[in-house]
């Protein structure tokens, strides 16, 4: 598959699409997204990759959602089109981990799509941001929802209020990052956390991904009952065998995602 606005890799089972508009800073296009989208989902139907990693530029993950496309649009424009909505969608259904490697600016629509993503490893240059209110606007692809649930409503209100950016330190510290490393090491430590993650079963890596995201749709009540019915599952799996039988042989387990 050729695109156009981003590039894509598969090194082991590790699939990598690194956002290409560096005239933009990466910012969130349609054609971006529609390729962002198709890519993430033909890997997710590709057995052969495992773990998917979305990043960007050592300037900007990505600097927001593309202002000059949005800005002559109408309010019904806007509700018919769903624009940006349809692409965000269809990420956040992707049942496979995907790890958000973040440099530089995580802006608006950008701070969004780490958010979407499903943990984020940061360097130490990144700065995240909801800056929509100083456009006159608000977020709109998660950042008053996802990042109110993750960071907690002061923090939340404070970024989508006045717009200011967090620093790297700051994202992990309020958990927003999953944890920060040296500029120079961000994709050498994505990759080992992708790495380590497709070499697990992956029936049961989509299924904590679809447990702990339930964690922030329901109430602790169901999310305990939905976890404990995927726990009872996975003993259906060849891979729960095999994990367990390595354990007690002493040796590696080789899963084969059944
Ligand atoms: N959209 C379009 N173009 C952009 C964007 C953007 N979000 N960000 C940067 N660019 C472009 C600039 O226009 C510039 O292009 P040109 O050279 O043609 O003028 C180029 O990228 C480089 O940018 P700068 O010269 O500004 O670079 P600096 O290093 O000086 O500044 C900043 C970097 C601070 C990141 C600055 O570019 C900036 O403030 N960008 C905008 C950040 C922003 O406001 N983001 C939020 C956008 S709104 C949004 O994301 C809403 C999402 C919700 C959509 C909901 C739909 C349902």
């Amino acid at each position: 598959m050729s695109y156009q606005n981003i590039k894509t890799e598969v090194t082991g089972a590790v699939g990598i699409a690194t956002l290409n508009r560096p005239e933009a800073l990466n910012a969130l296009n349609t054609p971006l997204l529609n390729e962002l989208a198709d890519a993430l989902e033909a890997w997710d139907r590709d057995d052969k990759v495992r773990c998917m990693i979305v990043t960007g530029s050592d300037r900007a993950f990505a600097a927001g959602a593309d202002i000059k496309e949005m800005q002559p649009k109408t309010y019904s424009q806007m509700y018919r089109e769903n624009l940006y909505g349809d692409q965000f969608d269809r990420i956040a259904r992707v049942k496979k981990p995907i790890i958000a490697a973040v440099a530089g600016h995580a802006l608006g629509g950008g701070c969004e799509l780490a958010l979407v993503c499903d943990f984020i490893i940061a360097a130490e240059t990144a700065k995240f941001g909801q800056p929509e209110i100083t456009l006159g606007i608000m977020p709109g692809l998660g950042g008053s929802q996802r990042l109110t649930r993750i960071i907690g409503k002061s923090k939340a209100m404070d970024m989508c209020l006045t717009g200011r950016m967090m620093d790297a330190a700051e994202a992990e510290s309020c958990g927003l990052a999953a944890r920060v490393v040296p500029a120079e090491l961000l994709m050498d430590e994505a990759l080992k956390a992708a790495g380590k993650i497709a070499a697990q079963s992956s029936p049961a890596a989509q299924m904590v991904k679809e447990a702990v995201n339930r964690a922030l749709e329901t109430s602790l009540a169901e999310g305990l009952h939905f976890e404990r019915r995927l726990f009872h599952a996975m003993f259906a799996t060849a891979d729960q065998k095999e994990g367990m039988a390595a354990f007690a042989e002493k040796r590696k387990p080789a899963f084969k995602g059944e």
